[in-house]
């Protein structure tokens, strides 16, 4: 019932063939590369993703250094391909060459352009400097397809421990994307509260109900202006799920996804087995939004928001009631639990009004 694997698979399925994740120490870690078994896999063509693991505290760095290794490599593939365009004796190649230039940076139209280039160079007898660069391009012919960067954590990670990294990186404009698991405590190590846990929810740290509202990470990338921004949660909406993910994909920048995802530490009375509805329940009354912020509309002179969240029409209440990690204040501390159940029924409509107030600015 863990919510954190489904958003990935997702993305793996859409982009695994030539995908490199960096992942932060987390449950994601854990159940994503714990030797001697791993759940990722290969395709019909032997291809799947590329996974490392760095530190809990510099994953964002971590993949966003992953990303200039290979952006530096396919510069140097291109002007070594710009090199031979202009040598009477690779001219057969320029159209192949200048096909695959155009497309680079395309993930589906590279993989064909990448295809006809290792034909052009398997078959090519060239001397002297000609011969050199067709040895580098050989060499590098891993790198000819466009690679889909992802950086992969926790709310601990994301929220806390590594958000000046993910700030740096989400600032520097580059073709990265983040996806965020937000179990909304660090759940690896036992459930602690992050700056993810919302007021009123009990966690380690916060063992009489966290005093302090849920940061709202994705308003923050938001006012870049340039950052792809989308809040996701699979039961809820599976089709706004993958509409996020392509988008955030395709987006030629940062892209940041929030994924809400049930843990075992929230106290499901349902069971775990009934997590994919709690994510629907979740949206239905209010406590999570779905959205969608894509700079590439702002271009196009429409509003960048768009709210995928209907109006709350279930009982917030209700919710917080059916988990443990709240049920436990109305037993132990009777005496704060109603104001704190109400201030976070006020902070998710608070951020209700704001998104409903962005998406109506078009
Ligand atoms: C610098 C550092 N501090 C603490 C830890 C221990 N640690 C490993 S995973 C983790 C929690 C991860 O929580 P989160 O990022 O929310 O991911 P989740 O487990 O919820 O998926 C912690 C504290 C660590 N590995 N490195």
């Amino acid at each position: 019932g863990c919510g954190e694997p489904a958003y990935i698979k997702l993305v793996t399925q859409l982009y695994g063939d030539r995908m490199m994740i960096a992942n932060a120490t987390g449950c994601s870690s854990i159940w994503g590369g714990s030797a001697p078994t791993t759940p990722y896999t290969v395709n019909h063509e032997g291809k799947g993703p590329a996974w490392a693991n760095s530190l809990f505290e510099d994953n964002a760095e971590f993949g966003y250094g992953m990303y200039l290794g290979v952006k530096q490599i396919r510069n140097k593939i291109k002007e070594d391909m710009q090199e031979l365009i202009s040598m009477p004796e690779a001219s057969s190649f320029k159209d192949v060459f200048e096909n695959w230039i155009a497309n680079m940076n395309n993930g589906e139209a590279s993989k064909e352009a990448s295809k006809k280039v290792i034909e052009a160079i398997e078959t090519c007898n060239c001397d002297g400097r000609a011969k050199e660069l067709i040895e580098c391009l050989r060499e590098k012919k891993d790198y000819l397809v466009k690679k889909s960067q992802w950086i992969v954590g926790g709310d601990g990670w994301a929220y806390d421990i590594g958000y000046g990294g993910l700030d740096h990186v989400l600032a520097s404009g580059e073709d990265i994307n983040v996806l965020v698991f937000d179990t909304e405590i660090y759940s690896n190590t036992g459930g602690q509260a992050s700056k993810s846990t919302p007021v009123a929810a009990m966690a380690k740290f916060a063992a009489a109900g966290k005093r302090s509202k849920k940061k709202d990470l994705g308003m923050m990338a938001i006012s870049y202006g340039n950052v792809y921004v989308a809040q996701v949660g699979m039961g809820a909406d599976k089709n706004q799920v993958l509409k996020a993910i392509r988008e955030a994909e395709e987006y030629d920048g940062p892209s940041l996804i929030i994924a809400y995802a049930p843990c075992i530490s929230h106290g499901l009375k349902e069971g775990m087995g009934r997590s994919t509805a709690n994510q629907a329940q979740a949206v239905a009354c209010g406590y999570w939004h779905l959205y969608r912020y894509n700079p590439v509309l702002k271009e196009q002179g429409k509003n960048p928001f768009t709210l995928d969240s209907k109006e709350p029409t279930e009982s917030f209440r209700d919710f917080l009631m059916g988990q443990v990690r709240y049920s436990a204040i109305a037993k132990q501390f009777p005496d704060v639990a109603e104001e704190l159940f109400n201030l976070a029924e006020e902070y998710s409509k608070e951020r209700y009004e704001n998104y409903k107030r962005l998406a109506n600015q078009g």
